[in-house]
């Protein structure tokens, strides 16, 4: 529909002046309007355009009643200028629409920054020539300009969804778009008023149009999560932080995850008890504010049960708030996890529903048929309304962007690039678009943090790479196809280890019918993405190409290639500064391993855990059963834990086995075996084969199904497992189902890539691996088979394998190499990578949560062993 807007400049056209400018920017926001401050700092030329009709973008078209920050203002505002900071007294917590709005005018007419703003002006296309390095943007109002560099500046929230309703344009009342609102005042008084939406801007604006009008119908498709604002006096220790010293005060928010000092606690949820969770939620309830709440413990947006205590802390409140249970039921979401689709802020939204004159039409319940001339049809009823108000949300992050038709090389558009989803490399820049930047685009924080902080930071690394290519003569930059892939990668990692996409939110594209459903912006925090952009730029521009006069220049790679948790369990260990095993004696590196052992997480609870001995090859060894929940008999897998032959013991990978075991719904029997360096090699593989011996023929008193059993082990434990294997086929038996082998050793050649790949600290290093090798065996034993297996002659007629790698693991290769040696030998046998790991991550249940779709994947590959061929 055309929304009702406000005043506009009538068009008029402007002739092609084929004006040329440095730079061209699209939105004169927040965004648009630190850029031009920033550029004529450098001396270049810029020229602006929106199609409103002053500065402000966001806060100039959302002015309907109760539109407001959620940010608080002394985060959500400019740190650039220091005069500015301290002269601008923001009048409460939370700047209403008005106030913003005169803000950002006065920051224009105090750096005079409209003289470079063509306002009323829409732009439409924007075509690379190649030959010229220059961009060609063309206007609605007939512009023509060309410029070296074009800025998206034109917002994440600027552009309406389409409102996919039937019969809008019928309604002959008064109708209004939040994101539209008019500059006229709005009079609801005496009038009969439908909100249809409640996002933020319903939220927002319920509770004041119900202060005013005859009657209110609320009509809500998905509840949302709202906290109460308390807007009011700025909270005391928060003025008196900023104001002591606001450099410090705007550091720390660059260092922040969300772009803003947060008083959240650094624990989990789980960790404390259900009293004093409690109370803490309520004493961020209280404080009022998403930041406090949001961040109330560290793993909210991770862990589906600290998760739901949350939830459900918000649902009892909207339950104590609202007095009719059933209205009170259905405000109460429960279709997303907290937070996963942007929670609210609110100033009396859920009391609005006690007023007698406000009705809510759960649409889930009573679907809009149409729009009719007087109103709106439901399924079940007709409604009458003097004046609708759609509330119902934006075509967010890409729809600004890709509603320009920009040309990049090779005549492709950007919205037919972005067709599957938006690639970007760090949400800055695209491949195929040279000399292209957003500000705050897909694949950046944007949108999860504070947004002036986060455009503050676009624009300052954009200035400083155009300042970079000016002093070096390049003309023209652009990302590598693998930077690009890799951030997109890296964005995706990032999403999924949290429980984000699991919501159909505007995050996903989920509100527009037809957009691709893709995560998209970055959650890895500002301070993790603003750290990823310093890295860039102090590696050499890594993942760019820049050419000029001068030739070509290319740093290429990718940036994060560790899966997110993976590189924070790395900061968290090495930040502890313990030793290496190699630097240890053999008892203080157990020592050293127990007592990692002691501080992780236990892992699945399963139906039972029995402990026992069973005979070794030269006297009894320990073994830990799991058996699952499910009613018997099960499959029995024989499980070597790691710890290169030196560590551990049969309790040693008990989160792995335990996890194996639910995730498997097999009997998992962790066996120890002898150590070295008291029991070198031979020792281990043949306490393996005589362990398996055993457990073969006594599977059905273990309460196993009959046949034959399979074969599992991590690390040391998967070369124990694979020997076993060969040792079996070579002595006629135990029959053995299948061997999983998860990032095992194979081999004792020290020269294969993977071992120099993973020079920098992957915990597991060559002097780890050399130290193991050496308390286990002498060099001429390790090329034995039984040491080495991927050096056995004979590899046919073993049982079928799955063999894991990990991307960062000194055994990758050999691994690898081993999956390859069998399956060439004829053997059912297949090769699992895991990308972004390291040679720990699979047994690091519960730490790290991108293991999970890999373990759950080995699990599904052990069911495979014992499934009928
Ligand atoms: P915008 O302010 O969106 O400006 C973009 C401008 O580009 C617009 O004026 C638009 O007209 C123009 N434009 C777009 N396409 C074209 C084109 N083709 N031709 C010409 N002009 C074009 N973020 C927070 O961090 N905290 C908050 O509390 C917060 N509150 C918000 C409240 C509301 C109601 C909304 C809608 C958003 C809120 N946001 C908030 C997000 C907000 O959008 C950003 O904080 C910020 O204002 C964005 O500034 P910007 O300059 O990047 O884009
Ligand atoms: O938009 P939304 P918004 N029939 O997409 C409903 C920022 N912001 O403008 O969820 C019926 O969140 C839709 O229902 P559903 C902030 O980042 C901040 O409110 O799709 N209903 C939903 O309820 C925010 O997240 C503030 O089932 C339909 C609503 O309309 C973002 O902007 C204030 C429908 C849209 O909610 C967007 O917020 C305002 C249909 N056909 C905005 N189509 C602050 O407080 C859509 N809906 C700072």
């Amino acid at each position: 529909m055309a929304p009702p807007t406000a005043s506009t400049t009538p068009a008029q056209t402007v002739p092609d002046d084929a004006h040329t400018v440095d730079v061209v920017a699209v939105g004169a926001g927040f965004a648009g309007l630190y850029l031009i401050y920033r550029l004529r700092q450098l001396g270049m030329s810029i020229k602006v355009f929106d199609a409103a009709d002053d500065v402000g973008g966001t806060w100039y078209w959302n002015r309907y009643p109760g539109a407001a920050c959620d940010i608080e203002s002394i985060d959500y505002s400019y740190s650039f200028d220091p005069e500015l900071q301290r002269e601008w007294k923001w009048s409460q917590r939370y700047g209403a629409q008005p106030e913003i709005l005169r803000y950002l005018q006065h920051v224009a007419d105090k750096h005079q920054l409209r003289a470079d703003i063509e306002f009323g002006a829409r732009v439409e296309s924007a075509d690379w020539d190649a030959q010229a390095e220059r961009w060609h943007v063309r206007s609605d109002r007939g512009h023509s300009v060309r410029c070296q560099y074009l800025v998206m500046a034109s917002g994440c929230l600027s552009a309406p969804k389409q409102i996919d309703i039937d019969g809008v344009e019928r309604f002959g009342g008064e109708r209004y778009l939040t994101s539209r609102w008019p500059h006229e005042p709005v009079d609801f008084a005496g009038k009969r008023v439908a909100v249809v939406g409640t996002g933020s801007s319903g939220i927002q604006s319920i509770p004041q149009i119900a202060a005013r009008a005859a009657h209110l119908t609320v009509f809500q498709r998905t509840p949302n999560f709202s906290i109460p604002a308390r807007n009011g006096p700025h909270e005391p220790s928060k003025l008196a932080s900023f104001e002591a010293d606001p450099s410090a005060y705007r550091e720390a928010a660059r260092r922040s995850w969300i772009g803003a000092p947060n008083p959240g606690l650094e624990v989990s949820a789980l960790s404390v008890s259900d009293q004093e969770r409690t109370a803490h939620y309520e004493a961020m309830w209280q404080l009022g504010g998403l930041l406090g709440f949001y961040g109330a413990y560290n793993d909210l947006l991770f862990h589906p049960l600290a998760n739901h205590s949350a939830a459900e802390f918000v649902r009892e409140k909207i339950r104590a708030t609202v007095t009719d249970p059933e209205v009170a039921e259905a405000l109460c979401p429960h279709d997303h996890p907290f937070g996963t689709k942007r929670p609210c802020l609110d100033s009396g939204y859920y009391e609005t529903y006690n007023l007698p004159h406000v009705q809510l039409v759960d649409v889930r319940r009573d679907p809009i048929v149409t729009v009719t001339e007087t109103g709106i049809d439901t399924e079940q009823a007709s409604f009458e309304f003097d004046m609708i108000v759609f509330a119902t949300g934006f075509d967010a992050m890409t729809g600004a962007i890709v509603s320009v038709d920009i040309t990049g090389t090779d005549g492709v558009t950007l919205r037919e690039k972005w067709a599957d989803g938006p690639k970007t490399y760090l949400g800055l820049t695209v491949a195929g678009f040279p000399n292209l930047f957003t500000v705050t685009g897909p694949g950046s924080p944007s949108v999860l943090s504070n947004m002036v902080l986060s455009i503050e930071q676009h624009v300052e690394w954009i200035c400083s790479t155009i300042a970079h290519m000016r002093e070096r003569s390049f003309t023209v930059i652009e990302p590598t196809q693998a930077a690009e892939d890799g951030w997109v990668q890296h964005v995706a990692d990032v999403a999924n280890i949290t429980l984000y996409p699991q919501a159909a939110s505007w995050y996903m594209g989920a509100n527009v019918p037809g957009k691709p459903r893709v995560f998209l912006p970055y959650v890895g925090g500002v301070d993790a993405y603003r750290t990823a952009c310093e890295e860039v730029e102090s590696r050499g521009y890594l993942g760019f190409a820049f050419t000029g006069p001068d030739g070509r220049q290319c740093n290429d790679s990718v940036i994060r290639r560790l899966q997110p948790d993976v590189a924070l369990l790395l900061d968290y260990i090495r930040g502890l500064g313990l030793p290496t095993y190699a630097e240890l004696s053999v008892a203080d590196a157990r020592k050293m391993a127990r007592a990692a052992r002691a501080a992780r997480p236990p892992g699945p609870e399963v139906g039972e855990i029995v402990d026992g001995t069973l005979p070794g090859a030269a006297g009894p060894l320990a073994y830990r059963l799991y058996r699952p929940d499910s009613p018997g008999p099960h499959p029995l897998v024989a499980y070597f834990h790691g710890g290169g032959w030196v560590l551990g013991s049969h309790d040693s990978d008990d989160p792995l086995c335990r996890d194996l075991c639910v995730r498997s719904d097999a009997i998992i029997v962790s066996v120890d075996y002898r150590h070295a360096p008291e029991a070198r090699f031979p020792a281990a593989p043949r306490d393996g084969l005589a362990a398996v011996t055993w457990l073969s023929e006594n599977a059905a008193s273990l309460g196993a199904t009959p046949g034959p059993i399979a074969v599992a082990g991590w690390s040391a434990g998967g070369n124990i497992a694979a020997v076993v294997c060969q040792m079996a086929r070579d002595a006629g038996g135990p029959p053995i189902a299948g061997q999983l082998l998860i990032t095992p050793v194979t081999d004792c050649d020290f020269t294969r890539p993977s071992y120099r790949d993973s020079d920098a600290d992957y915990l597991l290093t060559l002097p780890v691996m050399r130290w193991f090798w050496d308390h286990y065996a002498d060099p001429d034993e390790r090329v034995h088979p039984h040491a080495s297996p991927l050096r056995a002659d004979n590899l046919s007629d073993l049982p079928p394998a799955l063999v894991v790698t990990c991307e960062f693991d000194p055994l990758r290769d050999e691994g690898a190499a081993y999956a390859e040696a069998l399956a060439r030998a004829g053997v059912d046998a297949h090769h699992m990578p895991c990308r972004g790991h390291i040679h720990t991550s699979l047994g690091a249940v519960d730490v790290i949560i991108s293991g999970a779709p890999v373990r759950a994947e080995i699990a599904a590959a052990l069911r495979g062993f014992f499934a009928p061929r």
